[in-house]
């Protein structure tokens, strides 16, 4: 008998357990252990009724992903949920925790299904590229009819036990915790009431209820637009549809034929790169498993303003109390009306209630006074980008913050040594560079200092899990990782408008590679000030910084989506960025005065040129152990400015282009445009050399 499932039995249950942790995933030992169990409770002949459980955290949460990509192992999981599906007793399938992908078609394959109150259940495939491939689209929709198993599909998002229940998903949902005891007693229920096998596949009231219904071209219509350029919703379609359209195991056939297509697809390997690459970032490098965290029950913010508020909202959605710090009534005020109506706006949506928005704004303490942050763990200062102000606010928490406590900046791109050279404790001094509009965008980059604690990294890096982000550590330089190459990323499409394309013409080209906004939507978003500020702090420092007619947006007043004006205009409540004519004029002038004469530029060159500088630096950036890994930067780039996750992130999907091929094209550019930017990083030239990629580092 396999370790990782056994069988034995409670009265007349025979009851299956898998045990693999960490989320009993159906990984080849789980797939024959689960074959061999059923055998043995099927010839056990004191077993009424058998039941599938798990131990630990979860039932099983789905197929074992780190064995896509290499050779399948009989038996295939189809096989093994046919299987229990053809059972000669009833089996029954116990839920706790999430019942995932294949664990959820594991599921579908009993007979009956009870679970915890606190237990969801999902196809999430979708999500990793894939579609159910274990007769989940042919027996989700059997249950719950086409339109939900379309949704659940499509989107992957899980399901509450409750809803699932009304659903028809699930048999019975019970309070408690024991869902051993919980299986145990509904398994007996089956067997007192003598209910045979039921076997999902013969049900056909909701098929035949939505048979030629329209809800799938519905589904196909939503689908252009809300999954434009991703390759396996359209197939999730295509497979749900054949539940309708064909016998059951044709549709099984038909659905294993999608899933290999899915399977094969870049995208299902850059989103399965993505999914380990986020879990992977959480482990910091060179630092201890067991290295103690402080404990951070309330947290000290400076800065009321878009930044400020943002993250404090991190804070009172988890229950943390904040104090938010203002030098003014007014603009504390102000700040804390935006919070109120982005919760109030949350529940408009129905994503919280009104009770909610008033605790979470309960959570919210305003101030005037530096000395009420006496007993905070955490601050985190969120003011705009000036060193000497920055400074100045440090020495002061310095004063009046308890020993112990953090001292952390939100800047996006100034140097955290210096920063903390202002205090007398930089061991406890840390970046913590979160992204607009913060509440919302999940990456937090912590940046370490040369000076900052272990502890301090470790507690950064649990925050970051507290307030539901993901949490990658980097180094300390200019514009850490993510604004270090969206710097170089900016710069080369300023020029490519400076040469003769339109900032419309760059924008396309980097939404058709799929990130949900070009580069100059994004200045407009986040405020062409910003940029203009930092342009400004580095001539003050006096470095070389060219003149740019983004500079001079700046200047009439032009700062993007705030002002309804930037590099596009926006027509007032609209965010859909819109080319004017003005900036045409404007761009075309700036010209004139350079003395440059516009040129026609390709797609191409804008894609090479914007993207192959970002992995020029990208590379620089690991050279130097700014990432410790080139999983770090594609988590930043994914979860920080939308690089699409099903292309890996940058540094994957280089990997995937080829890097000879990129460095020959950035050798070109070094020779025909010059530039430090162009210089080729020293590790790229390394790895062609050797013929590795980056993944391989
Ligand atoms: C599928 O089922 C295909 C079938 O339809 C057809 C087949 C023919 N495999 O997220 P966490 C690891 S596709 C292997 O930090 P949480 C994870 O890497 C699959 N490993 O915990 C991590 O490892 P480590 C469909 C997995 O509590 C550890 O478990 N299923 C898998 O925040 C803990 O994970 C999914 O897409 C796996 N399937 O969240 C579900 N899942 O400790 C994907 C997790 O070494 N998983 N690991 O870093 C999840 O959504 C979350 O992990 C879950 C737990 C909600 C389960």
């Amino acid at each position: 008998m396999s370790e990782v499932v056994t069988y034995n039995r409670d009265g007349s249950i025979g009851v299956i357990t898998v045990n693999y942790p960490p989320v009993n995933a159906l990984s080849h030992a789980v797939r024959s252990g689960l074959l061999a169990a059923l055998e043995q409770g099927e010839q056990d002949a004191d077993a009424k009724v058998l039941l599938v459980v798990c131990e630990g955290r979860t039932f099983i949460a789905g197929a074992d992903i780190r064995e896509f990509g290499k050779p399948m192992q009989e038996p295939g999981l189809p096989s093994v949920i046919n299987r229990i599906e053809d059972a000669s007793k009833p089996v029954v399938a116990a839920i706790h925790g999430t019942a995932l992908g294949g664990g959820l078609e594991v599921a579908l394959g009993c007979h009956y299904r009870v679970a915890l109150a606190s237990a969801k259940v999902g196809l999430p495939e979708v999500k990793l590229g894939l579609l159910p491939g274990a007769g989940g689209t042919q027996r989700l929709p059997r249950l719950a009819g086409a339109q939900k198993a379309l949704e659940m599909i499509t989107t992957g998002d899980f399901v509450a036990a409750g809803e699932a229940l009304a659903l028809g998903i699930l048999d019975a949902v019970e309070d408690g915790s024991d869902i051993r005891a919980v299986g145990l007693a509904f398994a007996q229920q089956i067997a007192d009431a003598g209910k045979p096998v039921r076997k999902v596949r013969e049900l056909t009231d909701k098929i035949d209820a939505d048979k030629g219904s329209d809800v799938f071209e519905r589904f196909r219509a939503g689908l252009q637009q809300k999954a434009r350029g991703l390759f396996a919703p359209f197939k999730c379609l295509d497979a749900v549809e054949a539940a309708f359209n064909l016998p059951f195991f044709d549709g099984l056939k038909r659905e294993r034929e999608l899933f290999m297509e899915c399977m094969a697809s870049p995208q299902r390997a850059g989103l399965i790169h993505a999914f380990f690459a986020e879990r992977e970032a959480s482990k910091v490098k060179g630092l201890a498993k067991d290295t103690p965290v402080r404990d951070v029950r309330s947290v000290g913010i400076i800065g009321a303003g878009t930044m400020g508020g943002g993250i404090a909202m991190n804070f009172a959605n988890v229950g943390i109390p904040v104090i938010l710090l203002e030098v003014k009534q007014d603009a504390l005020d102000k700040g804390l009306a935006i919070i109120r109506r982005n919760y109030e706006n949350s529940a408009k949506k129905g994503k919280l209630t009104q009770a909610q928005v008033e605790e979470r704004m309960a959570l919210i303490t305003p101030s005037l006074a530096y000395e009420d942050f006496s007993q905070v763990d955490l601050v985190i200062e969120a003011v705009f980008e000036n060193m000497a102000i920055k400074k100045e606010i440090f020495a002061r928490l310095d004063e009046v913050c308890k020993p112990g406590a953090i001292l952390a900046s939100n800047t996006s791109t100034l140097d955290i040594d210096e920063i903390a050279s202002a205090t007398t404790r930089p061991q406890d001094v840390v970046g913590m560079h979160f992204f607009s509009p913060a509440n919302v965008m999940k990456l937090l980059e912590n940046v370490r200092g040369s000076q900052t604690s272990d502890e301090v990294k470790a507690t950064v890096m649990d925050v970051a899990k507290k307030i539901r982000k993901v949490g990658v550590l980097v180094g300390n330089c200019y514009g850490f990782v993510g604004n270090r190459m969206l710097h170089q990323r900016g710069a080369e499409a300023m020029a490519l408008v400076n040469e003769g394309a339109t900032p419309q013409q760059v924008d396309k080209v980097l939404t058709d590679l799929g990130y949900p906004m070009g580069q100059f939507a994004m200045s407009d978003l986040a405020g062409i000030d910003v940029g203009y500020r930092i342009r400004e702090e580095r001539r003050k420092a006096g470095e070389n910084v060219p003149a740019s007619w983004m500079d001079k947006l700046a200047e009439q007043g032009r700062l993007g989506q705030k002002t309804q004006a930037g590099v596009y205009k926006y027509e007032e409540g609209s965010r859909k960025p819109i080319p004017d004519l003005e900036v045409e004029q404007l761009i075309a002038a700036f010209r004139q005065e350079q003395g440059i004469t516009p040129r026609e530029i390709t797609d191409q060159e804008i894609l090479e040129r914007c993207m192959y500088v970002m992995i020029n630096e990208g590379a620089k950036i690991l050279e130097e152990g700014i990432a410790d890994r080139s999983l770090d930067i594609d988590v930043v780039w994914i979860f920080g400015y939308g690089f699409p996750a099903y292309r890996g992130g940058p540094m994957f999907w280089a990997d995937q282009i080829g890097l000879a091929s990129i460095l020959d094209t950035v050798k070109r550019f070094h020779d025909t445009l010059g530039g430090e930017q162009w210089k080729p990083a020293a590790l790229l030239e390394q790895l062609v050399r050797e013929g590795r990629k980056f993944g391989d580092l």
